[in-house]
C-alpha cells in the first residue's frame, strides 16, 4: 500500500481532493441517491463522526448495541471515499438496505445531481475554521492518505489558500448555508452542540420527523459524549489499519473540544488570520463562534 500513501493531492472540478477519489470520479458522480436518504455533510474535522454517531443513534431508538453492529464508516458509508484496500462508498451504498446514512465532505458544486432531484434531507454541520485547521493538521500527520502537511506554519497557509484536502473552509460553509435556502438542509454548528448537545440533538430529532423518550435521549447524549466515542473502537477509528491511520502519530478522537486553535495560533498568525477571514466572509450573514 505503501505507493498509495503520501501523494500530492489531484484537481477535480477545481477543488484538490485525494487522487484514489479522482480516479473513481465518475462513481461519484453518477452516484443514485434515493428519496429517504439521509446525508450527512461536513467540511473535513467539523464533527462528522460525531453527527453520525447521534444519527445512527437516533435511527436504532437509542440501542447501543445495535450501534455497535459495525464500524462508523460501514453504518455511514463515506460517499466518495475510494482507495486501495477498501471497498469504495458508492459500492457500500449501492448494497445497503434504505434508509441509509450517507456521509459526504463535498461543497455543494461536486455533490452528485440525484441528492438534489431527489430532494433527500440533509444535515451540515459546521466547526469554527480555527479549529478546524488545527485538527486537520493533526488528521493529516496521522491519516496517510493525504500529503505530509509540513510545519503548522505552512499547514495554515495552505489552509487559509484552500490548498488542502476538500478546497477552501470559507467557500465550503457558505456554500452549503445558500443552499439552505432551497433545500432541505439541517445546519449545526460544533460549537453549539459543545454548549448543549441535548437542544441539538433535539433539532435532529424534529427534523427527521421522529419522536423519542427522554430516557433514549440520555442514552444518546451519554453515548455520544467524547469521553464514551473516545473509548469505542466502533467509532474512533481504530478498525481502520494502522498503515492508513496512525493513532500513536495523533489519535483520531485527539481532544474534541473549543477553543484549542489559541493553543497553536501565534499573535501574528491570529491577526493575519482573522483579516483574511473577515475578507473571505464578507457579505455572508453566516456567523460561527470561535470559541464557547
Ligand atoms: S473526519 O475525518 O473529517 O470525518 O473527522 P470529523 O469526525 O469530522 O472530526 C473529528 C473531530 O471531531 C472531534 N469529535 C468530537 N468532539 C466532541 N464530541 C464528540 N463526541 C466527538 N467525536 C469526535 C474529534 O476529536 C476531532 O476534533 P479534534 O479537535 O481533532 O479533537
Amino acid at each position: 500500500m505503501e505507493h498509495s500513501l503520501r501523494r500530492e493531492l489531484e484537481i477535480i472540478h477545481e477543488i484538490p481532493l485525494y487522487w484514489s477519489f479522482v480516479e473513481k470520479w465518475a462513481q461519484v458522480e453518477t452516484f443514485q441517491a434515493r428519496p429517504d436518504d439521509l446525508l450527512i455533510s461536513t467540511y473535513p474535522k467539523s464533527g462528522t463522526t460525531w453527527i453520525s454517531e447521534i444519527v445512527d443513534m437516533i435511527y436504532n431508538d437509542g440501542n447501543v448495541e445495535k450501534c455497535k453492529r459495525d464500524a462508523i464508516f460501514n453504518r455511514v458509508p463515506f460517499m466518495e471515499m475510494s482507495g486501495p484496500g477498501f471497498p469504495s462508498g458508492t459500492e457500500q451504498l449501492a448494497t445497503m438496505p434504505s434508509p441509509r446514512l450517507v456521509k459526504t465532505h463535498l461543497p455543494t458544486q461536486l455533490l452528485p445531481v440525484s441528492f438534489w432531484e431527489q430532494d433527500c434531507k440533509m444535515i451540515y454541520l459546521a466547526r469554527n475554521a480555527k479549529d478546524v485547521a488545527v485538527s486537520y493538521y493533526h488528521f493529516y500527520q496521522m491519516a496517510k492518505a493525504h500529503p505530509d502537511p509540513g510545519t503548522w506554519a505552512e499547514f495554515l497557509g495552505k489552509f487559509m489558500a484552500g490548498k488542502v484536502a476538500y478546497g477552501s473552509w470559507y467557500d465550503h460553509v457558505k456554500g452549503w448555508w445558500e443552499k439552505k435556502k432551497a433545500y432541505r438542509i439541517l445546519y449545526l454548528f460544533y460549537e453549539d452542540m459543545k454548549e448543549d448537545p441535548k437542544r441539538e440533538i433535539e433539532k435532529v430529532i424534529q427534523f427527521l420527523g421522529k419522536e423519542l423518550k427522554e430516557n433514549v435521549m440520555n442514552k444518546i447524549l451519554h453515548h455520544t459524549s467524547f469521553q464514551e466515542m473516545k473509548k469505542n473502537p466502533t467509532v474512533n477509528y481504530e478498525m481502520m489499519p494502522t498503515w492508513a491511520m496512525d493513532h500513536s502519530v495523533s489519535p483520531f478522537m485527539r481532544k474534541g473540544i473549543s477553543g484549542d486553535w489559541k493553543n497553536y495560533f501565534t499573535v501574528a498568525q491570529n491577526e493575519i488570520f482573522d483579516a483574511h477571514y473577515k475578507e473571505q466572509m464578507e457579505g455572508s450573514r453566516l456567523g460561527c463562534r470561535m470559541e464557547i
